[in-house]
This record gives C-alpha cells, structure tokens and sequence, in this order.
C-alpha cells in the first residue's frame, strides 16, 4: 500500500471514530433510504482530523489541478480550504451564498484579477449542483475554474455530470471505498457494505435539467422567446414562449377593474397588443362563469393567456381549494396562477395536482415591485430554486431583477412598469420603471403594464405603444454584447 492509501486507510477510520459516518436508515433528498450517512460537519470539532483530513486532500489534488486561487463551496468545505490556503500560501477567494443587500454587493470576496484560475474545493459530491453553482458565480465575475476537489464523491453520478460539463472533477475518497476500508478493518459488517451497493444501484441521480450540458452556461436574456419555449418544462410556459414569438409581444396588461363588463370589454379590445392579461377576479363584484367563459372566449380568438393573479400563500390544502373550488373556480379558466413560495413546495404540489390534468402552470413570487416589502435576498434565491425543482409547473417567476435561473425555460414576469413621464409611484407603496429598463436593465421577459395602460384615454394606443416599446427593448437586449 502506498504511503497516500496508507493515510486515506487511517483517515477512513478517524471519520468514522469521530462520527463522520452515520449507519442506519437516512431519508435522503433522492426519495430512497440510505444505509450510510456522511456528516462531515462534525469535523470543526476534532481540529486533528481536520487538519490531516485537508493536509491530504491536497496531497492527493496537487498532481491534478493548477490555480492561482482556492474556493471552498459554503459551508462545508470553508474550514478545510482555508487549512489548505494557510499551509501552501494559496490565496483563498470566498463565494457568498447570497450577495449582500447593502454595502459592496459582491458574490465573490476576496483579491483576484479577470482570467485567474481558480481551484474548488468541496465535501461530498451526491448531484454535483453545488459546485456547478460555484463554477457559475466563478465565472460571472472574470475567474477561470480550472479544477474542483471533492472529498468524498457518494457515487450516485455527481462525478459524471461534472466531466460531462467540461469541470475537471476528482474525488479523494468514494463511499464504497471508505465502507470497503471499515468493513476490511472489521469495523462494520458485511451486510452494510451490501446494503450500500443496492442503494447506490437504485439511487443513481439523474441529471438534473438545471445541470445538463445543453442549459448549463447558457443565458436566457440573449435567448430568443422561441429557442426558450424548446427548452420550456412546463407546457404552458411553452406556450406561452411559443405565442409571444409569434405573436411579437411580451405585453401583459394587469386588467384591475371592477365589473365584468369592463373586463370583458378591456379583453377584447387589448386582445391584438398582448400574450397575457392578467385578472384580480376577487376584486371584480360579479364575476361568474359566463364571465370568465366569455373570457376564455376571447382569448382564444385574440391569441393570448390569462393569468389570475392570485397570489396563493396558504398551506397545499387550502390552496388547492381555493383553485378549483369557491365562487371563482379559478383552475377552470386561468392558464397560469400567481403563487408565495412562503409556505413551502408543498402548496405548489397541490396546486398542480388541483389543476387535475388541465394545462395549468405557475409564476411564483420571488420579489415584490411595492416599497419596503419583507422579501429578502435569501428568499428570493430559494424560490428560484423552488421554481427550478418544480419546473414541470412552475412556468416562471415574479421579480423585479434578473435572478437568471440554470433553466432558460422559466419566463421572468415583471410588475411595475410605466412609461417615463407618468408618475413614478401611485402614493401607496407601488414603484414603476420604464419598459425599457424593465426588459433590458432588469431582464424582465413579460412585462406587467397595469394602470398605465387601463387608466390611458385610449387604451389601444396605449397598448399599442407599450407593446411596441416593450418588444423593442427585447430585440435590443438578445442582439447587444
Ligand atoms: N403586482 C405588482 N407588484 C408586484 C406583484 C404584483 O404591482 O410585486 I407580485 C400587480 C399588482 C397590479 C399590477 O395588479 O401587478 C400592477 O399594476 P399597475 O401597473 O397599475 O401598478
């Protein structure tokens, strides 16, 4: 045995004296139960095996991969770059989970010129979707990934989908090596090593489309509406891409009135400007079936999409009933619901199985446009990932800014716009932008217009302009740079 598999040998049986390696039944985030957990958190509190433990992952990565930097994916791995970075004098760069609401902004600190080459440094690699956040953060700011260093790979195809998208990954240890060295040092049994073997068989992750090749890297605010509605999840969503290229529009007029005749009469006339009106039906005092059947009758002969935005926040249960049941029957006749992410994936869960196999989908709200609202950055980021999680429903998001997600599918949907000129804030909470900053500043794809066009002398103008100004700012934004 050579003096690294020597080491790696007694580091195995360190880990698993200090409890780094858990036997029993561990839910996992893949649905299936694994034998064997790796915690590597408890680390912080044996700084011996810290240190050899990082001491030796740079033993065993230095042949491998060359940088001017060391990068340790949050929270994890932070204890140990920073072991290594202090032993070899390679300076490290930290990678902020979220950037700071106030102050310098900054994803990446640290010191570092455009070009440099960076090495990361991970734990445990189950999907390989943290470090291909790193990697993305990376390279937005200028840096050059050259490598990424994982302490123990679980061997459900994290590995692969690293190769497979161009990082050149290696891995210290695997989990069937490190049962293999406790079972062949008697300090497990057999049967556990078998265990492992068939969960790992039947827990092979796929790759997520969030981290296939063909979505990873690409960005969606140069991408045509078209070229995105093949890459769309939820077909609505496509849809909807499909409508507003052909249709050469990305106007969303906000129809907030009172009666159904004014809504109905406001439909018809914004039919030819728009791919989506949007409805508060709850604030419209007889809103009934005829309503919203002649609604859907005038969308499908104008070509557009209703959205009701009703802004679901209460738990799976109650939101699905107040979907499709209740006065408004809402699942019925919306193409595409507006949905909090503040109470969990579960509500859209319901949401979806309430839409009982109609074509249905979903914009969650992940920044609200009004003056001192309680969403903060953390937030917002966690409802993307919901929203690329539950891509087969959501069909996009609600911001104010680009949060662009790995998924070029899920559409941005951006309220508060109104043209300069107009008023920059109704007095209640509300701040619009322009069109032109919405779509090109702030990566908006659909464009909410609401009192700026409804309250106009003449709303086709008005939509007529919106649109064309809205559309224009589009083609300016996927043809620069
Ligand atoms: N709306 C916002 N801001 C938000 C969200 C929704 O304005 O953050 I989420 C809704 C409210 C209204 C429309 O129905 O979009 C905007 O109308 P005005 O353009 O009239 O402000």
């Amino acid at each position: 045995m050579s003096s690294l598999e020597q080491k790696l040998n007694n580091l195995v049986i360190d880990l698993y004296k200090i409890g780094a390696l858990k036997f029993g039944d561990f839910k996992m985030k893949v649905g299936i139960n694994s034998p064997v957990y790796v915690d590597l958190r408890v680390l912080v509190s044996h700084p011996k095996v810290l240190e050899t433990l990082s001491l030796l992952l740079w033993e065993y990565a230095e042949p491998h991969v060359k940088g001017d930097h060391l990068c340790g994916v949050p929270y994890n791995a932070l204890s140990i770059t920073t072991i290594i970075s202090v032993h070899h004098n390679i300076p490290m760069l930290i990678r902020r989970k979220e950037a700071k609401k106030y102050g310098t902004k900054k994803l990446i600190e640290g010191v570092f010129q455009e070009g440099d080459k960076c090495i990361i440094i991970e734990d445990i690699v189950t999907s390989g979707s943290s470090i291909m956040e790193t990697v993305k953060d990376l390279e937005n700011v200028g840096l050059k990934v050259s490598g990424a260093v994982v302490i123990v790979d679980r061997g459900q195809g994290g590995m692969k989908n690293l190769a497979d998208n161009g990082i050149n990954a290696h891995s210290m240890l695997t989990l069937t090596k490190m049962m293999h060295i406790l079972c062949d040092e008697g300090y497990i049994d057999k049967t556990v090593v078998s265990a492992m073997d068939k969960y790992l068989k039947e827990s092979q992750i796929p790759i997520p489309p969030s981290l296939d090749i063909h979505h990873f890297n690409v960005n969606r605010l140069k991408m045509a509406f078209g070229e995105r509605a093949s890459v769309a999840v939820n077909p609505v969503g496509k849809g909807l891409l499909q409508l507003m290229e052909a249709k050469k529009t990305n106007l969303c007029v906000a129809v907030d009135v009172l009666s159904a005749e004014k809504l109905l009469s406001m439909a018809a006339q914004l039919g030819p400007y728009i791919c989506l009106l949007k409805t508060h039906a709850d604030a419209i005092s007889d809103f009934s079936e005829e309503t919203a059947k002649s609604l859907e009758e005038i969308s499908k002969k104008e070509n557009f999409m209703i959205l009701e935005d009703r802004k679901f926040s209460d738990i799976g249960h109650t939101v699905a009933l107040q979907y499709n049941q209740g006065p408004l029957r809402i699942a019925k006749w919306a193409h595409f619901i507006t949905c909090h992410s503040v109470s969990g994936p579960g509500a859209v869960g319901a949401l979806k199985s309430a839409a009982d196999d109609q074509p249905r989908g979903c914009f969650l709200v992940a920044e609200m446009s009004s003056e001192g609202n309680l969403i903060s950055s953390s937030y917002t980021k966690e409802t993307v990932s919901m929203a690329e999680e539950h891509s087969g429903f959501v069909a996009g998001l609600v911001t104010q800014s680009d949060h662009t997600s790995t998924l070029p599918g899920l559409i941005q949907l951006t309220p508060g716009v109104r043209l300069c000129g107009g008023a920059s804030s109704d007095g209640m909470g509300q701040q619009w932008v322009s069109p032109e900053e919405a779509v090109i500043k702030r990566g908006a794809d659909v464009v909410v217009v609401g009192r700026g066009i409804t309250e106009s002398e003449n709303i086709k103008e008005a939509a007529k302009l919106y649109q064309s100004k809205l559309w224009a700012a589009y083609q300016i934004r996927i043809r620069s740079g």
